[in-house]
């Protein structure tokens, strides 16, 4: 298995079980919160979280307990050596997948409505075992190669943008059973889903999102550098045009509307 063929490789033991039954505590507190739906003096700033589709997002940020888990070096580094020295968080979320939610995600690629930025890359840190019964990833090995296919948008529903497949390339999918502890690290462009959870286990899952500084687009927030490499002769090709005030605000709504 190698990122380049297949577009993912999975890490196998980053996080001990030591440290996971710390942030499974964490996590549990965390969600019972959540479901309060208190005041959010956060709100205006983060993405409202959905609760009930078990999606909390931007909890890097709000949460610093999440924070060692998007900056263990074992996983940066693969990150690394994809994007290059210099890469910022992009997105993140804590996806928990309660049960029998209706939270089956269709068959998609990762920010199909942002065609003009480039690669992101995923990391999906299982913080509990993910198996077929309670909804582990399925992919399509390979699928990252032809970039974004033709898409469209359910309005309405929860996993909205959804690809376009034929059945012999669907013939390839693999569920992608992990312990909990592992990462599976992936292209944006890979064609991957998951089924509902069904059991009564939970599937809790940590997810980020990694971009190269090759501009500093970022759907909301301010970009958080993950690694940076301060070499002088790079720093000029980070230069981008000055953008015009109605340039700035067309791309704020531009990312707005892709968010709803
Ligand atoms: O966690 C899941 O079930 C789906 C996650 C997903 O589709 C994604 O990370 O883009």
């Amino acid at each position: 298995m190698t990122f380049e063929k297949d577009g993912f490789i999975l890490l196998k033991g980053v996080f001990e079980e030591n440290y996971l039954s710390q942030i499974r505590s964490k996590i549990d507190e965390l969600i019972a919160y959540s479901q309060k739906e208190l005041l959010d003096p956060l709100d205006e700033h983060f993405l409202k979280h959905r609760v009930d589709n078990g999606v909390l997002y931007d909890v890097y940020q709000r949460h610093p307990f999440f924070r060692p888990m998007a900056e263990n070096p074992v996983l940066l580094d693969e990150v690394e050596k994809i994007l290059g020295a210099n890469f910022y968080l992009y997105v993140n979320s804590l996806l928990y997948k309660p049960k029998s939610k209706n939270n089956e995600v269709p068959w998609h690629q990762d920010f199909l409505s942002r065609p003009n930025e480039s690669e992101k890359i995923l990391t999906w840190m299982a913080i509990d075992n993910a198996t077929k019964e309670n909804g582990c990833l399925k992919v399509i090995p390979g699928s990252h190669k032809k970039g974004f296919r033709d898409w469209y948008r359910v309005k309405g529903a929860t996993h909205h943008d959804r690809i376009k497949i034929d059945d012999a390339e669907l013939q390839n999918a693999s569920y992608v059973e992990m312990k909990a502890g592992d990462v599976l690290v992936f292209s944006n462009y890979l064609i991957h889903s998951s089924d509902e959870n069904n059991s009564d286990l939970p599937r809790r899952a940590f997810r980020a999102v990694f971009k190269k500084l090759d501009d500093a687009k970022i759907p909301r927030g301010a970009p958080i550098m993950m690694r940076s490499n301060l070499n002088l002769e790079k720093v000029g090709q980070f230069k981008t045009e000055q953008k015009s005030t109605a340039k700035k605000l067309l791309n704020r709504i531009g990312n707005y509307l892709s968010t709803i």
